[in-house]
C-alpha cells in the first residue's frame, strides 16, 4: 500500500486505478524505458539488483508510496525499444505492480521547436532579447531562455500583479515605463519623499533601477526598447540605495513598503561581493521579512527575489544573509550558452538561476532594456539583472494564480525550473533522495515561465509548514587543517509531536565556529538520504582570525522534499596552503517543511471530500488527471 497516504487503504487503491490508468495507455502514447514499479518487498539494494538484472542502469526509491521505484535506463531517455521489458519485470515474482511511464516530457516540458512561436512585437530590441525567446541570436544557445513565450500565448502577461524594483531609483517618466509605473506604491527611502527618480550622474551610476524595471515591466509593442518579461504588471520604484550608508532602517522600511498593494519584490543588493564579508539582515529588516512572508499579500506572504551575488568562485552566498535566508528566493545567473558567469558565486541556498550577460565578446550578450533619460541598453549585467527577471516570471505566475504563498511559488520553483543547457564546470548536476536535480551553483535550474503557469493555474496551496529542532551540538570540537572534524545528528524529526517535519522544504545549520583563517573553512552537510550540501566554500580572501560565525544560518534548499528522518553528517575541515585550526561550538539543526505529502497527498484528500458529494464518475476522471499531472510534474525532473 501506499504508506504515506494516511487515510487508508481505499486511498491507495484510488491512486492505484489512477495510476493504472495512466498506464493502460492507448496506442498514441509514447512510452519511455524509465519504469514505476512497486515491490513487494526488498531494500535499496534489493531494487538496485532487480534494475540491473533486467538491463536499467539502477533504481532510485521515490517518495509517493510503500516499495516505489524508479528503474532507470542506462542511456539518455529514449522512447522504449523493447516492448517486452515491462513483460519481464510484471512477471517477476519479487515485483507487485509495473507502471510504464509515458513519454510525455520531452514534449511537454523540454525544448520546443522555435519556429512554432509567433511572438510579433513592435519594440526594436525585442530581438535582441535573447533571455526572452533564445533563437540563438549573439551566439547563444537557441532554447535556452525564460520560456515565457508561452507563458504569453497562454494569456498571461503579469496583469494585476505589482513588483517593487528596491533600486537606486527608476526613470518613471521613461516612454517604456510610464505607461506601467505604479505612482501610489513607490517612495524614494534616499530622500525621503514619495519620488523615486534617479539622482544624476555624469557616469550614469544609478541607471540600474531603471535596468531592472524595464526587465520585469517595460511596455510590449509600442515601437520603443524591448519588452518586460511581466509587460502588463505594474513596476513600483523604491529608491533605497542611493545615500552613503545604509541603515537598518531604510532597508526595513523598504522591504515592509505597501505589502498589501505590492506582490513581489526584487533585490540585487547586499553585502559587499569582497569574497571576505559575513553579513546579513539587521533586526528591523529581518522582523520585516518576517512580517512580509506572513503578513504580505493578505497573508499569503510578499514574494522577496534576491540576486545571488556578485562576487564570484572568490564568494560564497551563504555568507550573505539575504540571499541565504528562506523567506527570499535566491536568482543566479547563466549566460546565453548556459555557462556560468564569472561573477557568479556558488551557495547551496540558491533555488533556482535566469540570464545575464558575461565572458561573451558579442555585444548583444549582455541583458537588452530600458536605460535612463528614455533611453534603451544592450549592457544590463551581473546576477543583478537575473533577479528581475525571476520577478516578472514570478508576475506570470501569481496572474495565473493569485492564490500562491510564498512557499507556493518556491514548491513552482524547485519543481519547474529546468537544467535546460546549464552548465558547471566546477559542480556536477546531482539528484537529491526524491530525484529532484540540482546544481551547487545554478540551483534547480533555469526558470521556466511556461512550465510554472501552467502547474500553478492547478496548483493547491501546499500544507502547513512546521519547525523542528533537529539536534543540537554545543560542546567545543577542535578543527585542524588535514584532520576534518565530523560530527552527526541523529534525529527523529519531531515525528509524534505536533511538529514533525516529514517533507523537507529548507533546512538551516545554525553553526558558530572560529579559525586562524575563516576564509579556508570549509563546511558540508549530508542528509539522511544521501545528498551533500556545500554549506560552504573556501574564501581565499576572507582572512577573518577572530570572528568566524557566530550562530550563522547556514541554508540549504537541496534537500528539499527529503525526508529527513535519520543521521545527518558535518564534514569541517581546511582547504588552502598554510595549516589553519580552530573551533567549532555549535551546530544546532533546523528543519522546516510540511508533515503531509504536499502535491499528490492534497489531490487525494481533495477528491475524497467531493466524493462525498457524488458525481464519482467525472470525479474519479479528474483526480486520474489530477494526480497525472502530480506524478508527472514530479517525474519528469527524471528526463
Ligand atoms: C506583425 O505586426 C505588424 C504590425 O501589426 C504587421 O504589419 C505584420 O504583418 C505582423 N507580422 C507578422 C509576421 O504577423
Ligand atoms: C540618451 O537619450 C538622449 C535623449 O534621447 C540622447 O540625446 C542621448 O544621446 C542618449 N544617450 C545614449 C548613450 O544613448
Ligand atoms: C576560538 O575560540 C576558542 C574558545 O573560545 C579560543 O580559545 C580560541 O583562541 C579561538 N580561536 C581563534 C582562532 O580565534
Ligand atoms: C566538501 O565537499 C567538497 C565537494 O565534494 C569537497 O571538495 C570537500 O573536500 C568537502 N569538504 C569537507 C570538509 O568534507
Ligand atoms: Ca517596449
Ligand atoms: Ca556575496
Amino acid at each position: 500500500m501506499l504508506g504515506f497516504f494516511r487515510d487508508g487503504t481505499a486511498v491507495a487503491l484510488i491512486l492505484f486505478h489512477a495510476l493504472m490508468h495512466i498506464a493502460a495507455a492507448d496506442e498514441e502514447v509514447v512510452l519511455t524505458d524509465h519504469f514505476l514499479v512497486q515491490l513487494h518487498e526488498g531494500t535499496d539494494e534489493d531494487a538496485h539488483q532487480l534494475a540491473l538484472e533486467h538491463g536499467f542502469r539502477s533504481a532510485r526509491k521515490v517518495p509517493f508510496g510503500e516499495g516505489l521505484y524508479h528503474l532507470y535506463p542506462q542511456d539518455i531517455p529514449k522512447t522504449q525499444r523493447k516492448r517486452s521489458l515491462r513483460r519481464h519485470l510484471t512477471q517477476d515474482q519479487r515485483v507487485k505492480n509495473v507502471f510504464p511511464q509515458e513519454g510525455f516530457g520531452r514534449q511537454k516540458r523540454g525544448y520546443r521547436d522555435i519556429s512554432n512561436l509567433d511572438v510579433n512585437m513592435s519594440d526594436p530590441l525585442f530581438t535582441k532579447q535573447w533571455y526572452l525567446i533564445n533563437t540563438g541570436q549573439a551566439d547563444g544557445t537557441p532554447g535556452l531562455d525564460l520560456n515565457v513565450a508561452e507563458a504569453w500565448s497562454m494569456g498571461y502577461t503579469g496583469k494585476g500583479v505589482t513588483i517593487a524594483i528596491m533600486d537606486d531609483g527608476i526613470d518613471y517618466l521613461h516612454p517604456d515605463l510610464a505607461l506601467n509605473y505604479n505612482a501610489e506604491a513607490s517612495f524614494d527611502f534616499s530622500s525621503n519623499d514619495p519620488y523615486p527618480y534617479p539622482r544624476y550622474t555624469d557616469d550614469w551610476f544609478n541607471s540600474h533601477g531603471t535596468r531592472c524595471a524595464g526587465e520585469v515591466s517595460a511596455v510590449s509593442n509600442n515601437n520603443i526598447c524591448g519588452v518586460g518579461v511581466a509587460y502588463n504588471s505594474k513596476v513600483a520604484g523604491i529608491r533605497m540605495l542611493d545615500q552613503p550608508f545604509m541603515t537598518d532602517i531604510i532597508e526595513a522600511s523598504s522591504i515592509s513598503h505597501m505589502p498589501q498593494i505590492i506582490d513581489i519584490y526584487s533585490a540585487s543588493w547586499g553585502p559587499t561581493d569582497d569574497g571576505k564579508t559575513v553579513d546579513g539582515p539587521r533586526e528591523l529588516t529581518l522582523q520585516a521579512m518576517a512580517d512580509g512572508v506572513n503578513k504580505g499579500r493578505g497573508g499569503k506572504g510578499s514574494i522577496y527575489v534576491w540576486a545571488s551575488g556578485d562576487g564570484g568562485s572568490y564568494d560564497d552566498c551563504n555568507c550573505d544573509g539575504y540571499a541565504s535566508s528562506m523567506w527570499t528566493i535566491s536568482i543566479n545567473s547563466a549566460i546565453n550558452d548556459g555557462r556560468t558567469a564569472l561573477y557568479d558565486e556558488s551557495c547551496s541556498s540558491t533555488l533556482a538561476s535566469t540570464f545575464s550577460n558575461g565572458r561573451k565578446r558579442n555585444p548583444e550578450a549582455g541583458v537588452a532594456t530600458t536605460d535612463l533619460y528614455g533611453n534603451c541598453t544592450l549592457r544590463h549585467s551581473g546576477t543583478s539583472a537575473a533577479a528581475p527577471e525571476a520577478a516578472g516570471v514570478f508576475a506570470l505566475a501569481l496572474e495565473a494564480n493569485p492564490d500562491l504563498t510564498w512557499r507556493d511559488l518556491q514548491h513552482l520553483t524547485v519543481l519547474t525550473s529546468k537544467r535546460n543547457k546549464l552548465h558547471d564546470e566546477v559542480h556536477q548536476w546531482r539528484r537529491n533522495g526524491v530525484g529532484l536535480e540540482f546544481n551547487h551553483l545554478f540551483g534547480y535550474g533555469v526558470l521556466d515561465a511556461g512550465g510554472m503557469v501552467k502547474l500553478a493555474r492547478e496548483w493547491k496551496a501546499v500544507p502547513e509548514r512546521f519547525h523542528c529542532v533537529a539536534g543540537s551540538m554545543q560542546e567545543i570540537h577542535k578543527i585542524q587543517s588535514g584532520n576534518k572534524l565530523m560530527l552527526t545528528i541523529t534525529t527523529d524529526a519531531c515525528q509524534g509531536k505536533d511538529n514533525f517535519v516529514r517533507y523537507l522544504e529548507h533546512v538551516q545549520a545554525v553553526i558558530t565556529v572560529n579559525a586562524s583563517r575563516r576564509g579556508d573553512l570549509n563546511i558540508n552537510m549530508t542528509s539522511p538520504m544521501g545528498t551533500k550540501s556545500i554549506l560552504l566554500s573556501r574564501r581565499p580572501r576572507d582572512d577573518d582570525t577572530k570572528v568566524g560565525f557566530d550562530k550563522w544560518p547556514f541554508m540549504t534548499t537541496h534537500t528539499w522534499g527529503e525526508d529527513p528522518r535519520g543521521t545527518w553528517l558535518l564534514e569541517v575541515g581546511f582547504q588552502g596552503e598554510s595549516p589553519q585550526n580552530g573551533v567549532l561550538k555549535e551546530w544546532t539543526l533546523m528543519l522546516h517543511g510540511t508533515q503531509s505529502a504536499p502535491y499528490i497527498d492534497q489531490v487525494v484528500r481533495d477528491y475524497q471530500s467531493k466524493l462525498a458529494m457524488s458525481k464519482k464518475e467525472e470525479l474519479e476522471e479528474e483526480l486520474d488527471e489530477a494526480v497525472e499531472r502530480s506524478l508527472k510534474s514530479l517525474l519528469s525532473k527524471s528526463n
